[in-house]
C-alpha cells in the first residue's frame, strides 16, 4: 500500500517518516491478533481488507468526495449528530485515538497526566500521522468531560473546530430545550459550512441510512448472546470501529452479510469458543481503533467476550432516531431524543446507564463483567461503584480494569483476568 498512496499522504501533509513507523507497526499487531484466531466468519474477510486499506483506498475515497467540493466532518463523539452532516452532503469520520503510538507527540504539550484516547488524538494531529485528521475540513468537539473539552480549545489552534455544548442532564425540560438549540446550531454550522440548506427530505434520508447502520451492528450484536458465541469480541469489536470510518451504505450491506452468516452459524451451533468458558461482558470507557487491548488478553486466555457497553458498542447502534412528524421540527427533536438516551458518565444522575449495564449482562448470559476504566477517566472511574452495586445486587461479579494503551500492565491484567474467570467457575 505505502508506495501506491505516497503522493497523496505527501499532499495530505502527513509526517511520511513517522507515518510509514506507524502502519509497520500496525500492520503487525493486526496480522498477530486478528488473523491467528481460529474459526473465524467468512465475512470478516471484508473488514480485514478495510483494514489493508485503512490509510489508503479509504483515504482517496475522501479525496475523492473532496475533489467535489464535498467536505468531511471528524468527530470525537457519539453525542454529534452524524445525521445532520450527510444531510448536509458531507462525509464524518471517527477521530477518536486508541494508539499508544502517538501519546509522546501530545505530551510534548498536553500535561501526561490525561485520558490516553484524548492524548492519542490530539498527538496524531499535532504528529501529522492520521489521514482522516488531515482530509476533515471541520472537527467537531463536544462538552463531555473536562478533559476533552479543554483540549479542544488547543486543537482549535491547528485545525477549524467547532464545539457542540452537551447539557449533563437529559431528565430536565431546560437540558432537552438547550439540546435542541444546540442541535439547531450544528445544523446552521453545516449549511454555512457547505453552502447546502439542509432539506426535510435529505435529512429523512440521512436518518435512514444512519438508522440501517445501526439496525445491522444491532444484528451482528444480539447473535452474540448464543451459546457458543458465532464470532469472537475481538471482531466484534473490529466492526463497530470500523463503523465510525467507512463508507456507510458499503458497511451496512456488509455488515448484514456478516450477519447472516452470523445467524446462520448459531443455528447449526458453530461458535469461536468453548462453551464452558466464563462468557465476558465489557462495559465502560470506549475502544477506539486500534485499541484491542483488553479483548486481546482476554480471548488469548479462551474466554469470549460477548457484548460492549460502550460507545464503541451498545450505545452507538442501540436506538433509532423514530422521528413522530414530518416536520424539520418534529425530525430534529427525534435527533434530540435519540441522542439524550446515550448514557454517558459525563450525565448526572446515570441510573439508566446503571440499569442498561444489568439488563445486558442478563441478555448476553454474561458470568461476570469487566469494568474498563482508561487512565484518569473520573467520570466513568467513579460511576464504576454504581455499577458494581447494581451488577452485585443481581449476581454479576464485576472486574474493574484501570489501564492505558501501553503494554507495561499486560502480564498484570492476565493475572487478575486469570483470578477473576477462577473465581466465575
Ligand atoms: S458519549 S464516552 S464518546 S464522551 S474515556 S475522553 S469520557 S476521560 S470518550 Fe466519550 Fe462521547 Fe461519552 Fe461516548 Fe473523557 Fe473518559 Fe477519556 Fe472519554
Amino acid at each position: 500500500m505505502s508506495q501506491e498512496y505516497r503522493q497523496m499522504w505527501s499532499d495530505l501533509g502527513l509526517n511520511l517518516e513517522k507515518h510509514d513507523l506507524l502502519l509497520g507497526a500496525l500492520g503487525k499487531i493486526y496480522g498477530d491478533l486478528f488473523m491467528t484466531q481460529k474459526s473465524r466468519p467468512e465475512k470478516m474477510k471484508y473488514f480485514d481488507f478495510v483494514i489493508s486499506e485503512v490509510h489508503g483506498l479509504r483515504i482517496k475515497e475522501l479525496q475523492e468526495k473532496k475533489k467535489l467540493g464535498k467536505k468531511v466532518i471528524g468527530a470525537f463523539c457519539l453525542y454529534v449528530p452524524e445525521e445532520l452532516a450527510y444531510a448536509a452532503d458531507t462525509t464524518m469520520v471517527g477521530l477518536c485515538g486508541g494508539a499508544d503510538f502517538s501519546i509522546p507527540d501530545a505530551e510534548a504539550i498536553l500535561p501526561r497526566n490525561l485520558c490516553p484516547l484524548i492524548k492519542s488524538f490530539f498527538g496524531f494531529k499535532v504528529g501529522g500521522t492520521c489521514p482522516y485528521f488531515q482530509s476533515c475540513d471541520m472537527v467537531v468537539g463536544e462538552t463531555t468531560c473536562d478533559g476533552k473539552k479543554k483540549v479542544y480549545e488547543i486543537l482549535a489552534d491547528y485545525t477549524p473546530t467547532y464545539v457542540m455544548e452537551i447539557p449533563h442532564r437529559n431528565d430536565t425540560t431546560q437540558a432537552k430545550s438547550l439540546w435542541l438549540s444546540e442541535v439547531k446550531l450544528f445544523k446552521e454550522r453545516m449549511e454555512s459550512l457547505t453552502g447546502h440548506v439542509i432539506e426535510k427530505d435529505a435529512l429523512k434520508d440521512s436518518i435512514r441510512l444512519i438508522n440501517a447502520k445501526r439496525a445491522a451492528l444491532k444484528r451482528v450484536a444480539l447473535t452474540r448472546r448464543a451459546s457458543p458465541v458465532p464470532i469472537s469480541g475481538l471482531d466484534a469489536l473490529l466492526v463497530n470501529q470500523i463503523s465510525f470510518y467507512d463508507d456507510v451504505q458499503r458497511f451496512t450491506q456488509m455488515t448484514n452479510e456478516l450477519a447472516d452468516e452470523l445467524e446462520t452459524r448459531v443455528k447449526n451451533g458453530v461458535g469461536v469458543a468453548d462453551k464452558d468458558k466464563s462468557r465476558l461482558m465489557f462495559s465502560g470507557c470506549p475502544m477506539a481503533i486500534p485499541n484491542w487491548k483488553l479483548h486481546s488478553i482476554i480471548e488469548s486466555m479462551g474466554f469470549p467476550v460477548v457484548a460492549e457497553e460502550s460507545c464503541i458498542g451498545s450505545r452507538y447502534f442501540t436506538d433509532q432516531v423514530e422521528p413522530k412528524g414530518d416536520s424539520m421540527d418534529s425530525l430534529l427533536e427525534a435527533l434530540v431524543e435519540r441522542y439524550s438516551k446515550i448514557s454517558c458518565a459525563c450525565f448526572t444522575p446515570n441510573t439508566e446507564r446503571i440499569d442498561k449495564v444489568v439488563k445486558m449482562a442478563k441478555d448476553f448470559d454474561a458470568s461476570g463483567v469487566v469494568y474498563n476504566v482508561l487512565q484518569y477517566c473520573h467520570t466513568y472511574n467513579v460511576e464504576a461503584i454504581k455499577v458494581e452495586k447494581a451488577l452485585k445486587a443481581a449476581n454479576f461479579p464485576m472486574l474493574k480494569i484501570e489501564t492505558d494503551y501501553g503494554t507495561e500492565d499486560v502480564e498484570q491484567i492476565k493475572t487478575r483476568v486469570e483470578a477473576f474467570t477462577e473465581m466465575l467457575s
